[in-house]
């Protein structure tokens, strides 16, 4: 990274006070020099307040925006990717707070993103199927919704419902951030294609996903069926009316 550029890496939480102060640790622990925002939606175990106190020690580097209630992941990230571009960070990642996705990978998204990508996505399916530890029928629902999407939509990633992604600045300030519906899976979806849409260069990097070990899953049927449907009609609006 140039010296004057800035990474960022936004992790959602809802929750997560297993795992909140061991992945900020992880993550500064890396040589590449990241900054951290935590957005988190109230949870009521206490997870901000961890933040919080350690905030002084990681001066300047660990942001905290705090929202009242559980408001969805994607809003959370539309939130921090305003946050973002207000500040002129460079590079701004997606990451899940439960080690499901490997902190050690963001520096192999970011080199993606640095050797031109736009988007580097880190994808579980681009070499066989490379989850650990959860039941054969989520892979398979994860699976075959890949599949689905890439049907549907036309886009050639295997991964689509991926939410460990880095993306240069000039994607997030040219999808119409405010455009974007979908909330839950469908919402790492939407952002995929509108950047695929907007012709932006999308690279898929190799990673292994390994279900949470501490804390709760938050994923639910409406979070399912929501992405189901909102596909078909992310699809149908993109003839009707070409958006970014
Ligand atoms: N701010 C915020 N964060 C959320 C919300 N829902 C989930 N998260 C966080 O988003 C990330 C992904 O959520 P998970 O619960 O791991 O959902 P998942 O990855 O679909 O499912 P599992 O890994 O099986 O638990 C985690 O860091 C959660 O704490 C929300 O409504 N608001
Ligand atoms: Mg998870």
């Amino acid at each position: 990274m140039r010296i004057s550029e800035k990474s960022l890496v936004i992790i959602p939480t809802y929750n997560e006070k297993e795992n909140v102060e061991k992945i900020v640790r992880k993550v500064f622990s890396l040589e590449t020099p990241f900054q951290i925002l935590i957005i988190d939606d109230g949870s009521p175990d206490g997870t901000a307040t961890i933040v919080r106190r350690l905030q002084p020690e990681f001066e300047g580097k660990l942001h905290l925006l705090e929202r009242q209630g559980k408001l969805g992941l994607g809003t959370a990230y539309i939130t921090g990717f305003k946050w973002a571009i207000e500040r002129k960070y460079d590079y701004i990642f997606e990451m899940d707070c439960d080690f499901s996705h490997n902190p050690d990978d963001l520096e192999r998204l970011f080199i993606a993103v640095y050797n031109g990508a736009d988007l580097a996505i880190g994808s579980r399916y681009i070499s066989g199927i490379n989850v650990i530890n959860w039941p054969l029928g989520r892979v398979l629902m994860s699976y075959f919704a890949s599949v689905y999407v890439r049907m549907v939509t036309g886009m050639k990633i295997m991964d689509t419902t991926a939410g460990f992604k880095c993306f240069r600045r000039n994607v997030l300030e040219t999808i119409n951030l405010d455009d974007i519906r979908l909330k839950g899976y469908g919402f790492q979806i939407e952002m995929k294609f509108k950047t695929w849409k907007s012709g932006f260069k999308i690279v898929e990097v190799p990673i292994i996903f390994t279900d949470r070990k501490e804390g709760t899953s938050k994923m639910s049927g409406g979070i399912f069926s929501e992405a189901l449907w909102g596909v078909l009609k992310m699809k149908a609006e993109s003839w009707v009316k070409p958006k970014k």
